[in-house]
């Protein structure tokens, strides 16, 4: 008898996550481009857009080397909370050490987005706190995703761009972090 199980992974039942990319300590772009793949590669998960790199002044901290940043949406099979799991354990795959706030760090992964989710507990805050105040994340959001919707604030990305105040240094370098990925039609 034909089974009635719905496909697995069908793209309904996938989420979209969004999430910052960051290095600024050793080889920042070899760093990035591994951590990329690595994620996409993690169970449940598949690489679904990626922006250009981007250089970017240090924000909040700023005695400190300046940044690589992009920003990657991933399809996943994954809860939020098992999503954000393989991001910590990407990140100290690349040798993260936590130390002090804000400062120097081969490989910061912040889940920015995770479908139009809301939520806050000590460990996890989504929409990262951050989305609507830094440049660094914002361009390469926009890049990706112009028309994604801040689930708390009711405005989309590039309605943020236009109103945030940070004049931060952020220099798009025009390639990608992970050559030969085509980036896909944005998601919002
Ligand atoms: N945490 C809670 N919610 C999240 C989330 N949505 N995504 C918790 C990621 N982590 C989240 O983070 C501290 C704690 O936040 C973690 O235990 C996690 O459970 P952390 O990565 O250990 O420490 P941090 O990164 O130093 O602090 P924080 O407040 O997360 O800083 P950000 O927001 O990551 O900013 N300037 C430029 N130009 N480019 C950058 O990429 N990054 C930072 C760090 C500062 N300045 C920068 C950049
Ligand atoms: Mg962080």
């Amino acid at each position: 008898m034909a089974s009635k199980q719905p496909p697995k992974s069908s793209a309904a039942s996938l989420h979209i996550a969004t999430v910052g990319v960051g290095s600024n300590l050793g080889d920042r772009e070899e760093t990035m481009r591994k951590a990329i793949l690595r994620l996409g590669a993690q169970r449940g998960n598949r690489l679904h857009a990626c922006s250009s790199l981007y250089e970017t002044a240090p924000f909040g901290k700023t005695d400190q080397g300046w940044f690589l940043n992009c920003v990657i949406q991933l399809r996943t099979s994954r809860g939020m909370r098992g999503f954000f799991r393989g991001l910590q354990e990407c990140e100290a795959f690349f040798g993260r050490t936590r130390g002090e706030r804000w400062g120097p760090r081969t490989l910061d992964l912040d889940l920015l987005f995770f479908d139009r989710v809301i939520h806050a507990d000590a460990e996890l805050t989504v929409p990262h706190p951050g989305v609507a105040m830094r440049r660094f994340v914002l361009e390469p959001l926009c890049e990706i995703a112009p028309d994604l919707v801040h689930p708390s604030l009711g405005i989309t990305a590039s309605g943020l761009l236009a109103r945030v105040a940070d004049s931060s240094a952020v220099v798009c370098l025009g390639r990608r972090p992970v050559p030969g990925f085509a980036c896909q039609a944005p998601e919002a």
